[in-house]
């Protein structure tokens, strides 16, 4: 019998944006719990069900550990220097005879939780010389970072609400009592909003489903799915020609007032009622309470991000933040100032300030934003004839087959492909279809620090964690994937080996993660910089401080960071303006917005234990009751004669699926709602417990043709849909 050591060690979880700190107790090698860490500042002992996973992924059988490659007869283990070769020869080929654009990329949610996918990841992207790059930015805050991008100059400049000091907050589209919030880093929001209440201040929800979130506010206003801008513009038309002017800091710095209060002078509260479903009077009252707050803020986040106005919704809740006087001010929407700075960090992270319509998508047209396209596409470029047709795909921690809309007709698509590579952990929906799959380490084997999400938080905070484990022998990291491959790219690119390209590629290989990292903080706003004797972050700092370290509140630094050319503030971008023409068409005056005769308007929804596709494989979370079910409101089942817990069947333009009814007035009347990130019944992946509990999933009837048309981001929300009564009953779930 040996003796085993009991240990502890802090990280941070990566699963979703909250960044808890985390205390986990190990007995020689296997962990025996995770807790919160209480001596974390930011998180104070915070977590939730699904922190335990980071064991159960660890540990999952089907995890792949091995490079696979596809078989006529199923998939076998090859080496990894084979599998590397073997990608980047056929990669190059599919280029060589069809034209760069022939191959696409596609980045998944995960890199953005991932420390050396966010230093390496770009430049694998780059290797590939190819305008047809996608990831999930155009299924999710795509008009966040476009919006932010026209009105202060840089995609990453994204206004965060100062959660801890406000004294009014308006979510609009947004649940993270589920999601723990997003583009909102903040651990714990469930104290922290309710935080708000105590100090006297009040919550208000506009969603169009009595959310979790909802459920602790002061107020909660159903809103038809897609009518937010209409609502948006009425709290506009209130503050700017109802109310006397409030100054803010940054008055004399904003440009394109008049054209602003222009279009609010059309839609006074009145003429947007009927079609929001939210009454005149409710709307002048929220518009007057937001102004009479010491600090408000209004945040919108997915509900609002992937609907037909997407962008119309973040322009115009900036704007709102802006002339009642809350953009960079204590206690409304602030600036992140991170330690390791993504706005005004060095170049080589290959983040650019953005860019818009440099060029086009082949098929449809659609402008690239900061290098990308809208994933809405990749299938039909895929499958259109003609020169530059997508023939080979490379993706990186993502699932697009559940994650874009009409992931049927991306299924065709791949099917028809010469090559694709994915660089994924798992054997799933997407990944099922590639020729060789490169799987990186763990998340537990690797060293994190959030460079994205620290950038993004309501505090600013850093922390650093070591790997938990050794990765095997044999095991590769995901930088460490791309950077070979960006190599052999490299190379073949070249028609020959270079001296001094293997060089560098050697040395990027040496100087590894940490060492970046260490740069990044160093030069950041509280670095080091290179003087032995100054104060401010270091690696090394961060490594002697486990349960991280506090930057202290948010503070007003707009003006210092802004990066529009003339640096002002431009509260009224053109795009964004020329885009309210639609708007009007879409809901001319007293157009009630339900969908057509018949139709129900779709909706997605979060679980505090789901994280978009990839936690299904983990038992403990998949516990309790079925949560892929079809919410219909009380009225609409009785009319179409569906019952609680049996089948309905929902079609839509795309497709359809048959899903168990769950009955509740949670949803309002004519609003249907669906989790996304189900399907698992797919055949020939490798995921023993997702299959068992499939579910359906909701892009298999959202539609690749609805987008928001300024950024080209996917409109999930009000999909319109049809549903009837299931004659079978629906696929039974089994409960765990
Ligand atoms: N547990 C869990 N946490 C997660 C994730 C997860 O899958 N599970 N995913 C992570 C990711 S990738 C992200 S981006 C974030 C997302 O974080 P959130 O945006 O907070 O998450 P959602 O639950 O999608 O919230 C969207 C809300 O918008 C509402 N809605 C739908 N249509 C409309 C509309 O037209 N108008 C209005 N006003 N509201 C509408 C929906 O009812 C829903 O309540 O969550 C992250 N955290
Ligand atoms: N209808 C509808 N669709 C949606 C949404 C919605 O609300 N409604 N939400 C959208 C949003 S906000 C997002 S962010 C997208 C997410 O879209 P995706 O990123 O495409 O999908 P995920 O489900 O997050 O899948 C992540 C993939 O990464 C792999 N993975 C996990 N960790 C790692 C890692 O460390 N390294 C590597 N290489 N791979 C890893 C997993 O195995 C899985 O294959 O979905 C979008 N799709
Ligand atoms: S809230 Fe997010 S970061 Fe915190 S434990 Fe849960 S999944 Fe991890
Ligand atoms: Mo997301």
């Amino acid at each position: 019998m040996s003796a085993t050591t009991s240990r502890v060690h802090f990280r941070t979880c990566n699963l979703c944006e909250a960044m808890c700190g985390l205390r986990i107790e190990l007995e020689g090698e296997r962990i025996t719990a995770i807790r919160g860490d209480d001596e974390d500042p930011f998180s104070r002992g915070h977590v939730c069900p699904k922190a335990l996973a980071l064991k159960d992924l660890h540990e999952d059988p089907d995890r792949l550990r091995h490079p696979l490659r596809r078989t006529a007869t199923g998939w076998e283990r090859v080496s990894w220097d084979s599998a590397l070769d073997e990608a980047a020869r056929r990669l190059h080929e599919v280029q060589r005879r069809y034209g760069r654009n022939s191959v696409a990329s596609y980045l998944g949610n995960p890199n953005v939780h991932n420390l050396g996918s966010m230093l390496f990841g770009p430049q694998l992207v780059r290797a590939l010389r190819s305008r047809n790059r996608f990831s999930a930015t155009s299924v999710d805050q795509l008009p966040h970072q476009l919006v932010s991008y026209f009105m202060f100059g840089h995609q990453l400049l994204v206004p965060i609400p100062d959660l801890d000091r406000t004294r009014f907050m308006l979510v609009m589209g947004a649940n993270p009592l589920a999601s723990n919030g997003s583009l909102m880093s903040a651990p714990d929001v469930r104290a922290r909003l309710r935080a708000i209440q105590q100090r006297g201040g009040r919550l208000v929800v506009v969603d169009p489903r009595r959310t979790e979130t909802a459920a602790i506010a002061d107020a909660h206003l159903f809103i038809r799915p897609g009518t937010d801008a209409l609502a948006l513009l009425a709290l506009l038309h209130v503050v700017l020609l109802e109310s006397p002017p409030r100054p803010g800091p940054l008055d004399a710095h904003l440009d394109g007032l008049e054209a602003v209060r222009a279009v609010a002078r059309e839609f006074p509260p009145e003429r947007v009622a009927g079609t929001t479903g939210i009454a005149a009077d409710a709307l002048r009252q929220l518009a007057r309470d937001f102004l009479a707050a010491d600090g408000a803020v209004c945040y919108g986040r997915m509900g609002l991000s992937t609907q037909p106005f997407g962008s119309l919704c973040q322009w115009l809740i900036n704007v709102l933040n802006a002339v009642t006087g809350n953009l960079d001010r204590e206690g409304g929407a602030m600036f992140t100032q991170p330690a390791f700075d993504i706005v005004g960090g060095p170049k080589a992270l290959g983040i650019s300030r953005g860019s818009f319509g440099r060029w086009k998508s082949r098929v449809r047209g659609l402008p690239e934003f900061a290098g990308e396209l809208p994933v809405a596409v990749l299938a039909e470029e895929m499958l259109t004839p003609g020169e530059e047709r997508v023939r080979a795909l490379v993706t990186v921690a993502g699932n697009p087959v559940l994650s874009t809309p009409n992931g049927p007709q991306l299924e065709r698509a791949l099917e028809g492909l010469d090559f694709m590579v994915s660089i994924d952990p798992y054997l799933n929906e997407t990944t099922r279809h590639a020729h060789l799959i490169l799987p990186p380490v763990s998340a537990l084997e690797r060293p994190h620090y959030d460079v994205a999400l620290h950038a993004l938080a309501v505090r600013n905070t850093a922390r650093y964690a070591p790997a938990l484990f050794e990765p095997g022998k044999d095991a590769r990291h995901d930088w460490e994937i791309a950077l070979a491959l960006q190599h052999r790219l490299d190379t073949l690119n070249r028609g020959r080996p270079s001296v001094r390209a293997t060089l560098k590629h050697q040395a990027m290989k040496r100087l590894g993660l940490e060492r970046v990292l260490d740069l990044g903080l160093r030069l950041g706003p509280h670095g080091a910089g290179f003087h032995p004797l100054k104060q401010g972050l270091t690696l090394a700092k961060l490594r002697e401080a486990p349960h991280g370290v506090d930057l202290g509140p948010l503070q007003p630094c707009l003006l210092g960071r802004l990066r529009t050319k003339d640096r002002r503030i431009h509260l009224a971008p053109e795009p964004l303006l020329a885009d309210v023409q639609r708007l009007r068409e879409a809901f001319p005056e007293g157009a009630p917005a339900v969908g057509g005769e018949g139709e129900l308007l779709l909706i997605g929804r979060r679980h505090l234990r789901d994280n978009n596709s990839w936690l299904h494989n983990v038992p403990g979370l998949l516990k309790g009751k079925p949560r892929c079910t079809l919410m219909v409101h009380p009225q609409d089942a009785s009319r179409l004669g569906l019952v609680d817990g049996e089948g309905a069947v929902v079609s839509s333009r795309v497709g359809e699926v048959t899903v168990p009814v769950a009955v509740t007035d949670e949803v309002m009347p004519g609003v249907v709602s669906l989790p996304h990130g189900y399907g698992h019944q797919r055949s020939g992946t490798r995921l023993q417990v997702a299959a068992a509990h499939a579910g359906a999933s909701q892009n298999d009837l959202t539609d690749d043709r609805a987008l928001d048309a300024v950024s080209g981001n996917a409109a999930f929300n009000g999909t319109p849909v049809r549903v009837r009564k299931a004659l079978a009953p629906a696929p039974a779930i089994p409960a765990a």
